[in-house]
């Protein structure tokens, strides 16, 4: 494998040629697939240039320019260039390529027995000479044949043309496409799957069939996603006027995919994880991600597809707007605080350190040497809360207004993030020019605050960063929550729109008498400086009108206290845990609020923000202040667990998840101070549906090791044929805290459902422990960081793209102690010694090396 060189957004160029339409003919055979390739290809301005198309390990049989054998060709192992066209003509070629032999699981290949496509970023150049670039927007007419037996489904993008019978066994099936799009949202499938389906009508009275494709025999674990899509169709023509295109929106669950799910033109293929549920399979959280990403793909419908990006590095372009609009999808059909809480908590956690880290970038990359490393939590989440600035400060009117405008500016185009913000710009009479920063500058701007009675002196900087030493002062909407100390009067909400380095601000009203929540509702992906005293968070805690911000002041006083007695001060724990017995006891109706504010920030999000960490000093820290909270609050805690254990049969229903979720935070901190055993056993064996049987092991492995291996070997016997479920064990056993820990994940990655070839495998064993097993990647030897190196080593060469993703908190190796600093290293270099690593291993791993 060569690694590819690096490409640069400032370099981009438009197309040379483009294609006005294609003819694909595909025969499937799981060695030899053969793809003819029929291309209307344009000149596009005057230039001599060849024609150069994209290719990659494809076996080329043959070359036609308009209808004649040409041989003024060079092939290499990346391109096709094509010598001597006339400006206008048709281009055929013939490939062979083996999808059986793809691990990858980018291109064409074979999940269990059924053919798929993973096109998007660059795929597409897989399956056939093109033009394999978003601004080559062309319509699709495209056949496929295959054995009639073994694949009776045959799908693509677009409407069904027509079908038939050949005498050899095989059939076929021809599909159209009426609209132009770029190659990364082709699709196909071929298989032999169950059919659940269902219609909708649009506003406008057209009828949709809607089809969703699952394995045979989970018809009735698709229920849940179609019922989602329904929603999600509705809510986009409702909120933001937009109706779906064709006459058929079909969903296929597969079992091998690299992520969570594609958008492909009328044919999304979803990660059956993000499809299949029942009560008894999954959990709340699964219902409830179902429903996001199902939300996700439809919404990209317009934004992605009708209105495509011009290049990868615009990717945030559809990636952070289609993550802010099934935001707010979701904050509408859930709770708004517990969907808030857990966007703010993958910032906090995995995009802060992405920013402080060696991959630092903007949410619209400068440089990328594999695309596929930058679907980042930067370019989606931060993204994503890029857009919900603009929602602030255009107002959702106003946002609307500029969506309208920007899709009759741009529907069937190929733009940049700058045309989308132009657009918002233009349909708002307003100057957004500073605004545009947050695409081009990373990092995570520092926010401080100087109170002189009723004026305050905001102040914003962001340090440097691995890949931009200096930066420039951002348009800020920073929200503030004045909250009565004593809970006497009304809070008092103000945004302060930043454009500067410092700026003064006088508040509204007078300050005496009150404590400024900072960054209320997490109006901008900044971290706030200023240190609340205890007292503040307390009463912010207790009084603040917003519940993100007393959820917000829960999670400082954990880290207050977690820091302090990591320095052997013993006060703020004790504060800490009264002050949390004290809201227990006034909240005691509020499970909503409760069950999130006794969750502790996870360590994992306590080293994201921390510059240097004592790992061992962290872990024994985090776990005696939540010890000592729960200790403090074992009365309280008795009391509502009592009435919490007797519920009616599973529905999933807003009551009801508050319910579990409370039962969840309660029990887990319960069983810090108690014995449990009992308790968590009748509730294993009782439960009706699998977040109450999660929630036993979770608060078994924290605090009873006899019980947790008890129900854990249960739990094996009753899922061990049903992988997507035995996912969840995998991933609980990954990461728990033992000295044995190692041994342990060998013997998981023996389990018979285990397979290097599934991503969801690699990603509930070595992904969890990696990334949530902070104890057990960091033991002191050096043991866990040489395992996982030599698994690394092993996924890289079948499946580049989750090594890649994995490798992640390896990364970050300045953060430890010099003799962890020093294992790191060496097992990094060990993959970079790597004569065969791939491309996307290559660029996160250099890049830490060199930082
Ligand atoms: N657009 C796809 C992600 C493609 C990832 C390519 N490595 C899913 C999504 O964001 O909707
Ligand atoms: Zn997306």
């Amino acid at each position: 494998m060569s690694i590819k060189a690096a490409k640069r957004r400032e370099d981009y160029l438009p197309p040379d040629f483009t294609v006005d339409h294609i003819d694909l003919k595909i025969v499937l055979a799981a060695d030899a697939t053969s793809v003819s390739a029929v291309l209307q290809v344009t000149r596009i301005g005057s230039h001599e240039r060849p024609l150069c198309l994209d290719g990659e390990q494809l076996t080329l049989k043959s070359v036609e320019v308009d209808g004649i054998a040409w041989t003024d060709y060079q092939l290499s192992e990346t391109a096709l260039t094509i010598n001597g066209v006339p400006d206008s003509f048709v281009l055929s070629t013939v490939v062979e390529i083996a999808p059986a032999h793809n691990t990858s699981l980018e291109g064409l290949y074979l999940s269990d027995g059924a053919f798929c496509t993973q096109c998007e970023a660059e795929g597409f150049r897989k399956i056939t000479y093109f033009l394999d670039r978003p601004d080559v927007l062309s319509m699709y007419d495209v056949t496929i044949t295959a054995p009639q037996d073994e694949y009776p489904q045959l799908l693509s993008n677009g409407n069904k043309l027509a079908s038939g019978h050949n005498d050899d066994g095989t059939h076929w099936v021809k599909w159209q496409d009426p609209h132009r799009k770029p190659c990364y949202l082709f699709a196909l499938v071929a298989g032999d799957f169950d059919l659940l389906t269902d219609e909708f009508t649009t506003q406008s009275g057209r009828v949709v069939a809607l089809e969703l494709y699952v394995d045979k025999g989970k018809l009735n674990r698709g229920q849940h996603a179609l019922d989602s899509l329904k929603r999600a169709m509705r809510w986009d023509e409702e909120v933001f006027g937009l109706e779906y295109d064709l006459d058929v929106y079909m969903i296929v669950a597969v079992d091998f995919f690299n992520m969570g799910a594609m958008e492909n033109k009328g044919l999304n293929v979803f990660n059956s994880k993000f499809v299949l549920a029942d009560s008894e399979t999954a959990t709340d959280d699964d219902y409830f991600n179902i429903e996001s990403v199902i939300a996700h793909e439809y919404f990209h419908n317009w934004t992605g597809n009708r209105v495509t990006c011009r290049d990868w590095f615009q990717l945030s372009l559809k990636e952070g707007l289609t993550v802010f609009r099934d935001q707010i999808f979701s904050e509408t059909f859930n709770s708004p605080l517990a969907t808030r809480i857990k966007q703010v908590k993958v910032i906090r956690e995995h995009q802060f350190a992405e920013d402080a880290g060696p991959m630092s970038h903007p949410i619209r990359p400068d440089e990328v040497i594999e695309m596929n490393n930058f679907y980042t939590v930067t370019v989606y989440d931060k993204g994503a809360e890029v857009i919900r600035m603009l929602w602030t400060l255009l107002t959702p009117e106003g946002f609307k207004r500029g969506m309208r405008f920007y899709f009759d500016r741009h529907d069937g185009q190929a733009v940049t993030c700058d045309d989308f913000v132009n657009a918002m710009q233009d349909a708002n009479d307003i100057d957004l020019s500073l605004f545009k920063r947050w695409y081009g500058q990373s990092g995570t701007p520092r926010i401080s605050i100087a109170q002189h009675g009723d004026k305050l002196t905001i102040g914003q900087h962001t340090p440097a960063t691995a890949d931009q030493a200096s930066k420039q002062a951002l348009l800020i909407p920073l929200q503030l929550e004045m909250v009565p100390s004593n809970g006497q009067g009304e809070s008092v909400q103000l945004t302060v729109a930043l454009k500067s380095e410092t700026q003064e601000v006088l508040l509204p009203v007078s300050s005496g008498n009150r404590v400024l929540s900072v960054n209320s509702g997490f109006s901008a992906p900044v971290i706030v400086e200023q240190q609340a005293s205890l007292a503040e968070l307390g009463s912010i805690l207790s009084f603040a009108k917003s519940d993100f911000d007393r959820w917000e002041a829960s999670q400082a006083l954990f880290k207050q206290a977690m820091l302090a007695n990591m320095e052997g001060d013993a006060s703020v724990i004790n504060e800490t845990a009264q002050l949390m017995a004290q809201f227990i006891t006034a909240e005691q109706r509020n499970l909503a609020l409760l069950s999130e504010v006794l969750i502790p920030p996870s360590v994992e999000s306590l080293v994201a923000g921390l510059e240097q960490v004592n790992v061992d000093a962290l872990l024994n820290s985090h776990k005696a202040v939540y010890k000592r909270v729960a200790i403090e609050c074992a009365p309280m805690l008795e009391k509502l667990l009592a009435a919490l254990v007797l519920r009616d049969e599973y529905a999933y229903t807003p009551e009801q998840i508050v319910q579990r979720k409370a039962l969840n935070t309660l029990l887990k901190l319960y069983s810090q101070c108690q014995d449990t055993s009992d308790m968590l056993t009748t509730l294993f064996t009782n439960a009706d549906n699998m977040t109450d049987t999660l929630t036993a092991l979770q608060a078994a492995q924290l605090g009873n090791q006899s019980t947790f291996e008890s129900l854990m070997q249960q739990f094996e016997e009753r899922w061990q044929d049903d992988p997507l479920v035995l996912d969840k064990w995998f991933a609980l056993h990954a990461t728990t805290e033992r000295p044995d820990i190692l041994a342990r994940l060998q013997l998981l990655m023996e389990h018979k459902q285990y397979t290097l070839k599934n991503p969801n495998r690699i990603r509930a064993i070595l992904g969890s422990f990696a990334f949530y097993n902070t104890a057990g990647l960091h033991l002191s030897d050096g043991s866990g960081y040489r395992f996982f190196t030599d698994h690394l080593l092993a996924i890289d060469p079948v499946n580049p793209q989750v090594a890649a993703r994995i490798v992640t908190p390896l990364l970050s190796w300045r953060k430890f102690d010099s003799d962890r600093q020093d294992k790191i290293k060496f097992h990094l270099t060990r993959i970079l010694d790597n004569p065969q690593i791939s491309s996307d291993l290559f660029e996160k791993v250099s890049k830490s090396l060199a930082q």
